[in-house]
């Protein structure tokens, strides 16, 4: 791709408004200025497995025995599934919450909703009934696409509940055994015209990690998350010749199209999708399928180099092992070549947009040191001091960020938006950062108050809200506390009035309000009172001193 360097583009007037549905576009400069140099090719999404299955309608799109698929059969596939999904009465524009595991259908349901112009709301299998109703709430979706059941856990259970709230879903559609909703497979699949996708409007939803209370909706347009996808394709060398192993879950952005998923299918490579990542399975799979390439988190990473002693497993193919989410220690990340005989690299993004990579031909010792630096020559990153004043080049600062897939404000969120981005359209990451002359970023904490328990990123006010809703208690805090295995563990300090409720008991609450088991705390402590900041905040810092 050719890149005219006029960036950074500094528009006089920076404008941010939110449309009447409550999504923030880019401004009108910006946007003009991203499609000038190239970076936005006015594609939509579903266009790029379009190209390929033309280019090479034979070649191997999906993996996996009889969910193999060539091209030409998952194009076909995907109209067909757009075909349905609009024959239901879901219209272009309506949002679906979607929430798959990693199986091959999940391709087809993604590509079938783009090309019907319908925008899914991508959810992980991980989500239970409080995330679940908000984000459906929150997006208005009109359908709740899920697979019958994952291991113990029965989707058609939660989706009857949600239903029941949410009085906007009309439809419950089920991949398997629907039992009492409607059967994604026995919708008729004819139709004569699929929509016209303007490239400027939202494609997909993601799930933001969450900083402040329930997670944020953020959405991406075709422009910007095709870029996302091509360009990260282009940074990992991808070519059809890959086989890119789906091993953590599809609905996030790592494995979805950094470059994942969509990078892969945008250059003709192979997909596996893996349900269980534990080292024996995937292991077997890199085998199976000759896996060149796959993304992690961390603690991931450090499960597989350790497992690597004892599974006896041919890795040769794999090429190239993405690890990002969390911070990978430079200890563990020394291990990774030497244990796996596989290239590392660092990843260090957000759903919001900003990724960072280290560059295939980066030194060990920057790949093992640093996490990577921006993918875009538009991508415009600041550090800032609490003031906001850029910090002096190396200091520690918090990451400011904007460019050509960044977004510039959370779906309707309005006030929310006002903290999180700067006026001048900047968000901000609430990342700890330091930059070092070659542009490579050393990420050294948070300032947001979020635990990342193995590179799932839980909001401590989400936590601390259900747990205020105990009757026992009285004031709650959450705080992550180191470890070595997840980076940090959820401790939870309760003061209580009568009895304090044992760990087991607190679970089960958190559970029966619907909470994701990831969130559930690890650790509880009992406090008679919790420290204060000056403005009468709980005061975190202090608080994880103590505990
Ligand atoms: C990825 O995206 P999210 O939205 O689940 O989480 C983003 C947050 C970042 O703001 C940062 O706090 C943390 O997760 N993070 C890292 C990191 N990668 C993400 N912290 C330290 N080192 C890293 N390498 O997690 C994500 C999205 C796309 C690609 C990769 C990761």
């Amino acid at each position: 791709m050719q890149y005219i360097s006029t960036f950074p583009v500094r528009p006089t007037v920076t404008s941010t408004h939110t449309t009447s549905d409550g999504y923030v576009p880019f401004p009108a400069a910006e946007a003009d200025a991203f499609r000038t140099a190239g970076y936005w090719t006015g594609r939509p999404l579903g266009d790029l497995l379009r190209a390929t299955a033309r280019q090479h309608p034979h070649r191997t799109a999906l993996l996996g025995g009889d969910a193999a698929r060539s091209y030409a059969q998952l194009d076909s596939d995907a109209d067909r599934m757009a075909h349905g999904l609009l024959a239901l009465g879901i219209a272009a524009g309506d949002r679906v919450v979607v929430q798959l595991p990693n199986v091959s259908e999940f391709a087809t349901v993604l590509f079938g909703l783009l090309r019907a112009g319908i925008i899914p709301v991508l959810t992980l299998p991980a989500h239970r009934r409080a995330e679940i109703e908000h984000l459906a709430q929150l997006s208005g979706a009109v359908a709740y696409l899920i697979a019958d059941r994952l291991g113990d856990f029965d989707y058609r259970e939660l989706a009857a509940t949600v239903q029941r709230s949410v009085p906007t879903l009309r439809h419950v559609l089920v991949l398997g055994d629907p039992g009492t909703h409607t059967d994604l497979n026995s919708i008729p699949r004819e139709g004569d015209s699929l929509p016209t996708i303007d490239p400027s409007d939202i494609a997909l939803m993601l799930v933001s990690g969450g900083t402040t209370g329930l997670p944020k909706l953020i959405a991406r347009t075709h422009d910007d998350y095709v870029y996302n996808a091509t360009a990260s394709a282009e940074v990992c060398g991808l070519t059809e010749a890959d086989v890119y192993l789906a091993t953590l879950p599809a609905a996030h952005n790592f494995p979805l199209a950094c470059p994942g998923i969509l990078g892969t299918i945008s250059v003709g490579g192979a997909i596996a999708f893996l349900t269980d990542p534990s080292p024996e399975n995937a292991f077997a799979a890199i085998e199976r399928h000759r896996v060149t390439v796959t993304a992690v988190v961390p603690p991931l990473a450090q499960l597989w180099c350790a497992a690597i002693e004892w599974e006896d497993a041919d890795l040769s193919s794999l090429r190239l092992l993405q690890v990002g989410g969390a911070r990978l220690a430079e200890v563990n990340a020394r291990d990774v070549e030497p244990a796996l005989g596989v290239k590392l690299q660092q990843v260090f993004g957000m759903a919001e947009g900003l990724l960072n990579y280290t560059r295939l031909d980066d030194p060990a010792d920057t790949v093992c040191t640093t996490q990577g630096r921006p993918l875009s020559p538009a991508d415009e990153v600041r550090v800032v001091d609490a003031d906001g004043n850029d910090v002096a080049p190396g200091e520690e600062g918090e990451l400011l960020t904007k460019g050509p897939y960044t977004i510039r404000g959370y779906y309707r969120a309005p006030e929310h938006n006002g903290r999180a981005f700067t006026p001048d359209g900047y968000y901000r990451s609430g990342d700890l950062v330091r930059r070092l002359p070659s542009g490579h970023l050393i990420v050294s904490g948070r300032i947001k108050d979020v635990i990342n328990r193995g590179g799932e990123n839980i909001s401590c006010d989400e936590l601390e809200e259900h747990l205020l809703a105990h009757p026992a208690v009285r004031h709650a805090a959450a705080v992550g506390l180191p470890d070595a295995a997840l980076g940090e563990k959820v401790c939870a300090i309760l003061v209580v009035d009568t009895t304090m409720p044992t760990l087991a008991e607190i679970k089960m609450f958190l559970t029966d309000r619907g909470l994701a088991t990831y969130k559930l705390p690890d650790i509880l402590r009992r406090a008679d009172t919790l420290p204060l900041t000056a403005v009468g905040k709980i005061d975190k810092k202090a608080l994880r001193a103590e505990v």
